[in-house]
């Protein structure tokens, strides 16, 4: 068995003139050894005891116990196609991709429980590699968690088909004592273990959600949603037609459907989940280029801020973005998309349909099929805009 332990090199030897006994250090070396020892056996023991694997810190320094506790289920949903679709739900029937927005004040610890309904069946299909373990997970950016809740193989930290896990979140806030910034920002959540050890297929399945981080004062938003950036040229996974499916008759807010009134504050979470390079590109708004897209009045370094309306994304980034919908340009069908040409070309854009302040749609603004027109189709079945009168977008 072999013990991990940081070679420290040994201190500078100190003026003779200081240290006249110096045979000392040759029993502080005898001492370290002892301890080394010592650390090693106690380190066998604790091996031993923890049930669930090598690392038995259930939470982070900081969270004494979880303020809050929520249940999260895996669930295989209706393929795409061939494709196999999973989901994140707070409950199974409401499991979607991406998943629940989680939000959580700096400060606070969560607790959550993730309930593996995946069969083993589905999750085989997934792998890549037959040696791999059957599994879902949870792993989280930016919050603080031990490894037990890192969601890996590695850590053993993962749920078996049937088996459910609590993961615990800490939401660290500032110190600025020591200078340790916190958590505050935009994050996100995913599986790790689906298909090989970076949950590849999990997160190209579905298994992926945005995560808040706020700081006392924030901003708060009156709606929020998640814009997960992936490969394939996809929003959501979804792509052209599919990005929005907004009814224009009675839109329901969801993870296709990006709808609000004027006036209201909107944010989002704007994920890059693939392989490739994107941007977020939002028409007729723009936001500052701070943690919260916002600044307030009157903040002395509100002109060193750049105010943007178009935001490079890599994979495994995040970001948040906040815009007032609607503001001095009014109720319409504001485009959503990745400025990357060939990404957009390719259905790599949705719609923020902002309604005037009663909920409604002026006149004038029909608009039936949202993102086909501008977005074209992937696929050869494209079909040329008949009532291009209508749309409003130029
Ligand atoms: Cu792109």
């Amino acid at each position: 068995m072999s013990a991990w332990r940081l070679a420290e090199t040994d201190p500078l030897p100190e003026p003779d003139a200081a240290r006249p006994d110096r045979p000392r250090s040759g029993a502080r070396r005898l001492l370290v050894v002892a301890a080394v020892v010592l650390l090693t056996l106690v380190g066998a023991g604790g091996l031993a005891a923890a049930g669930t694997g090598m690392f038995s810190a259930e939470r982070p320094e900081g969270c004494v116990k979880p303020d809050r506790s929520l249940q999260l289920y895996a669930v295989e949903l209706p393929k795409d196609g061939t494709q196999i679709r999973l989901g994140y739900g707070l409950t199974p029937e409401t499991a979607s991709y991406p998943g629940p927005t989680m939000e959580m004040m700096e400060g606070e610890c969560l607790a959550i429980t993730l309930h593996n309904q995946v069969s083993a069946e589905t999750l085989a299909a997934l792998r890549t590699n037959p040696a791999h373990p059957l599994g879902v997970s949870l792993h989280v950016h930016g919050v603080k968690y031990t490894q037990q809740s890192d969601g890996t193989v590695q850590s053993e930290s993962f749920v078996p088909p049937g088996g459910s896990r609590t993961y615990t979140w800490y939401a660290a806030p500032r110190n600025n004592r020591t200078g340790a910034q916190g958590t505050a920002g935009y994050w996100w959540y995913h599986d790790h273990v689906v298909g090989g050890p970076h949950g590849t297929q999990g997160l190209s399945s579905g298994l992926f959600g945005g995560l808040v981080v706020r700081r006392p004062g924030d901003p708060k938003p009156d709606r929020t949603y998640v814009t997960a950036f992936g490969d394939r040229q996809s929003i959501n996974l979804r792509r052209g037609e599919a990005t929005d499916t907004c009814d224009a008759a009675n839109p329901q807010p969801g993870p296709t459907c990006l709808v609000a009134r004027k006036g209201e504050r909107v944010e989002f979470v704007v994920v890059g989940i693939g392989n490739d390079m994107h941007t977020f590109h939002l028409h007729g708004h723009s936001w500052a280029d701070t943690r919260t897209g916002m600044v307030s009045n009157g903040q002395p370094f509100a002109d060193s801020v750049p105010i943007i309306d178009n935001k490079t994304l890599g994979p495994g980034d995040s970001f948040g973005v906040q815009v007032v919908a609607g503001d001095s340009v009014g109720p319409g069908h504001w485009m959503l998309h990745c400025h990357m040409q060939f990404h957009s070309d390719a259905g790599m854009s949705t719609m923020l349909h902002v309604l005037d302040e009663n909920g409604q749609m002026p006149p004038g603004m029909d608009h039936q099929h949202p993102a086909v027109a501008d977005a074209g189709q992937p696929t050869g079945d494209s079909q040329p805009a008949t009532d291009g009168g209508a749309h409003q977008h130029g």
